[in-house]
């Protein structure tokens, strides 16, 4: 018998790059092949489990559908060619665009799978923008957890956290980690056992709904004035923390008047929630201490009132006395990284900043980026000046973005797209040059912003074990263009490993640790609390800004208001007699990431179909049974999709996942349709109608 030979079995040490757990991982290398993946036991996020994306990850990398070389567009079809040929290209198109139409006449798009590269991707693209000299770049921030974060800010000067491990009482708002953080559901799941009480506010009845001692189900878009339903309780009753609030809040008596307005009776009337279920709410999550809110990554953000509903969150933490410490609304420490900025360099202010100001900065908070919701028309009208080329890096406008008909007529309107992808996604295929991404095996990077429900600061390597074709990291290709272009002098690295270790000089950790001596990952600080007693709060005032003069100086509301989404029974009743229900999309779902992941067979099996959640009752009144097609309609588009009764909805409403490409549910969203203040889409409430589809 012919002896077999066989190689030792390696087992290195990532992060899965499919949602912000960033769960550690295991994968087993074998012959250069990777063979197995598992939850990394020791990882303090996961604990050895994964979810079933995560699991999935050696189907992805090896995905035979995968793009192995660039490639470009000849008489419509596209062609192989060189990565020599493709940066000699691309650097003479720029260098054309930018003689042409000045260097605005390019704009970057990123997508959310960068932002799981950890800031190093991220801030190396930045830097190529900046000396270009572009200001237009667009993230997914435009549609995402931006006004979170500026709702924060706003009130408390810090991008704070949920600390709900080591929290009493948790209100999980917006948020279905089941789906979204299968990982933070699973340490959820852990502190109810210990004894936490939990709340849910969500329009649907989610797994976590079920185990919460109390559920409160608002008609999606309202969640600002049911904050304020909360705060007129907990003010009302006098159950605020009555040292905090003089020492550490500006406004306090404005707040108390201005939600005089907003009784539990009058709030019952917006948003459909008990009176009682209001009051009892506000009373335990005033006095059982220490309390968090957890609020979902985009839920409310995605509304009309996004950055008031942020502000109304902070402040019921503030005011009870749960700012910055243990188990309450706390300051995680960053990883301290060199910034590659070089700002000066760029030429003005990005697209859309002129009527979203504080969407670029918000105090000492450089958020630094265009809201990309306005780039549509500019593309189609050349207004306020043309942008002529771009480069799309790991995102499907064509997808994701809402009104995806108007983002397809925009975008073939460009004189020159490149899109580095995995795969050959929409916007791919309108694409002039289309270049091969590694995956996460197949690239060193960097993550630090772990998502346990309060950002651990924790750091971790992902380290290149595999090649795959002619695929280079994003990283790889900026720096390969960064040279190509002539622009050495700002980028001297030799390679990806390089650039990270420069950026992590001032961190004190090195790149050596991070993928030899510790490759499971860092601590690299330990959490801080009430650190305003030292240097105040980086507001204006240095405190809590219950009332905000900079919202006001600007002409917003200085104190959080229930805005009506801008498509609902009550702002537009007209429209309401032919689009009587209300839709909401994109609720997570476990199985994908956005639009990506369907390819898997191991993973479609299980969720083969889109499918539109609607309450039998609903369902009834239309003449719609389990398993019908049904025509969704809203004023800017139709799609065909199968129908799911579920008593786990609020009657009246409609919920449908994004990224399906055959049940496109951005073909019935609007661009600027959201908050005034952040720019951000209302993808979580507009106005439909529902009929069973014709033959
Ligand atoms: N599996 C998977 N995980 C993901 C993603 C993915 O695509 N797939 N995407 C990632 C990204 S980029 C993001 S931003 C996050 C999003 O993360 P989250 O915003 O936390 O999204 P979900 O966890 O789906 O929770 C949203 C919940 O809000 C409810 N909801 C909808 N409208 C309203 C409303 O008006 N009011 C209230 N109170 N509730 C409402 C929905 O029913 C749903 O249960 O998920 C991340 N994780
Ligand atoms: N209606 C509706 N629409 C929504 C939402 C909603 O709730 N409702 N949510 C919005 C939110 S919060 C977000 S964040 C956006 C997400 O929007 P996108 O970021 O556009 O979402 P994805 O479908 O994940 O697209 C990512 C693309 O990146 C590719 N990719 C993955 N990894 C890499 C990589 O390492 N390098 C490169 N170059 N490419 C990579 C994938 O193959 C895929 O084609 O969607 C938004 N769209
Ligand atoms: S929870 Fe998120 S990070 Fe963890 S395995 Fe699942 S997709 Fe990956
Ligand atoms: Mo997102």
């Amino acid at each position: 018998m012919a002896s077999e030979v066989k190689t030792a079995e390696q087992v290195v040490k990532t992060v899965c790059p499919f949602c912000v757990a960033n769960c550690g991982m295991n994968v087993h290398i074998k012959d250069g092949r990777a063979v197995k993946v598992e939850g990394m036991p020791e990882h303090p996020i996961n604990k050895g489990r994964l979810c079933p994306k995560g699991a999935s990850l050696i189907d992805y990398v090896y995905s035979p559908d995968r793009l192995a070389y660039p490639m470009k567009r000849r008489n419509g079809k596209l062609e192989r060619i060189t990565w020599e040929e493709a940066l000699d290209i691309i650097a003479t198109r720029l260098s054309e665009t930018k003689e042409r139409y000045g260097p605005k006449g390019l704009a970057v798009c990123q997508g959310m799978s960068l932002l799981m590269h950890g800031a190093a991707t991220y801030s190396f693209i930045r830097r190529f923008t900046d000396v270009y000299g572009t200001p237009n770049f667009f993230s997914v921030d435009s549609m995402c957890f931006r006004p979170r974060l500026m709702g924060y800010v706003l009130t408390t000067g810090i991008r704070a956290a949920a600390d709900t491990e080591n929290a009493r009482y948790v209100i999980l708002w917006g948020h279905n980690p089941n789906a979204s953080t299968p990982s933070a559901s699973w340490s959820i799941a852990a502190s109810l056992r210990k004894g936490t009480r939990l709340a849910v506010i969500d329009t649907r009845k989610t797994p976590l709904a079920a185990k919460a001692e109390t559920h409160l189900q608002p008609r999606p878009g309202t969640d600002c004035a049911l904050a304020l339903g909360l705060l007129h309780v907990i003010i009302g009753e006098g159950l605020y923390d009555e040292d905090f609030v003089p020492k550490w809040t500006v406004g306090f008596d404005r707040l108390a008047e201005h939600v005089k307005r907003y009784s539990p009776e009058k709030v019952t009337k917006i948003t459909c929630v008990p009176a009682d279920k209001i009051r009892g709410l506000a009373w335990t999550f005033a006095n059982v201490k220490p309390a968090c809110i957890l609020q979902g990554t985009n839920a409310l953000d995605q509304t009309t009132s996004g950055v008031q509903t942020a502000r109304a969150i902070a402040m019921l933490q503030a005011i009870t006395g749960n700012l910055d410490v243990p188990g309450g609304f706390i300051t995680p420490p960053r990883l301290r990284l060199h910034n590659l900025r070089l700002l000066d360099m760029m030429e003005g202010k990005p697209l859309g900043i002129d009527r979203y100001p504080l969407f670029y900065e918000t105090y000492a908070t450089l958020f630094g980026e265009g809201q990309g919701m306005v780039l549509p028309d500019t593309l189609l009208t050349d207004k306020p000046y043309p942008i002529k080329a771009m480069i799309v890096d790991g995102t499907n406008p064509l997808r994701t973005w809402p009104d995806s008909r108007k983002v397809g007529e925009a975008f073939r309107k460009l004189d020159f797209l490149v899109v580095i992808d995995l795969f050959l996604n929409e916007t791919a295929e309108l694409a002039d040059i289309v270049l091969p991404a590694a995956s996460c095996l197949e690239r060193v990077d960097l993550c630090s912003d772990f998502y346990s429900s309060a950002g651990l600061p924790y750091v971790m390597a992902r380290k290149k074990v595999l090649q795959s074709g002619e695929c280079r990291s994003d990283m790889e290709f900026w720096l390969a263009l960064a040279k190509k272009m002539g622009y050495e002098n700002y980028f001297p690295w030799e390679n990806e490993a390089a650039v990270l270790s420069y950026l992590l000089e001032p961190s004190g950790v090195t790149l050596k640790q991070l993928c030899e001596e510790q490759p499971g990952g860092v601590f690299y600080a330990s959490m801080k609390y009430r650190q305003y007693e030292q240097r105040g709060f980086r507001t204006p005032s240095g405190k809590v800004e219950l009332y905000s003069e900079t919202l006001a100086n600007l002409g917003y509301d200085p104190m959080p208001t229930h805005r009506e989404p801008f498509e609902s029974p009550v702002s537009t009743p007209e429209l309401a007699s032919d689009y009587p229900l209300i839709l909401t999309s994109g609720a997570r779902m476990e199985r994908y990431l956005h639009g990506q992941l369907r390819n898997l067979p191991r993973l479609r099996r299980a969720a083969p179909k889109a499918v539109a959640e609607i309450h039998p009752d609903t369902a009834t009144q239309y003449g719609v049974r389990e398993g019908d097609t049904v025509t969704i309609a809203t004023r800017r588009g139709s799609i065909d999709i199968e129908a799911r009764l579920s008593k786990d909805i609020l009657p009246g409403v409609v919920s449908i996942p994004h990224g399906w490409a055959e049940a496109n549910v951005n073909q019935l969203t609007e661009l600027t349709s959201g908050d005034p203040i952040s720019g951000i889409p209302a993808f979580k409430s507009m106005l439909c109608k529902v009929q069973k589809a014709s033959g």
